[in-house]
């Protein structure tokens, strides 16, 4: 009875010892996790501020200039929800490239001969936009991004 009673001892003694260490490890891992968190938090902002940067490079105020024979730039880059001023010169300018149409966005516009004209849009959805003449014999593409 007595050594039974030491036996019994010694268990519940290795069990306090064995939650102890659980909750050294609890504690411990607990503390781990949070400096990861904090880390991973870390390169979020990193990653929003190179973010911010190619945001930068992008315009909102575009310039084509409209030939007889087509537009140029054709690719231009605009950023989702901004609103977009795109200036359209014509320089002694004929054909129907004067006839400058924006078909997803519902835009037309007839350009004088020789000058500029604006026509404005926000790009509501990432992906890219044709512009062209009315005919679809020259175009171009807003990249939204
Ligand atoms: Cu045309």
């Amino acid at each position: 009875m007595k050594r039974q009673n030491s036996k019994q001892s010694d268990d519940s003694k290795s069990f306090t010892n064995i939650m102890i260490i659980v909750g050294l490890v609890i504690v411990i891992g607990g503390g781990i996790a949070w400096r990861l968190g904090s880390g991973l938090n870390a390169d979020a902002t990193v990653d929003q501020g190179d973010t911010d940067q190619d945001v930068d490079v992008v315009s909102d105020s575009v310039t084509i200039n409209v030939a007889s024979n087509g537009y140029s730039p054709s690719q231009v880059t605009v950023k989702q929800g901004q609103r977009v001023r795109m200036k359209l010169v014509t320089n002694n300018t004929y054909g129907c490239a004067r006839s400058f149409t924006i078909p997803k966005l519902g835009i037309t516009k007839n350009l004088q001969t020789t000058g500029e004209d604006t026509v404005e849009f926000v790009a509501q959805e990432k992906g890219s936009i044709v512009f062209q003449c009315s005919m679809g014999m020259f175009r171009g593409t807003i990249n939204v991004i």
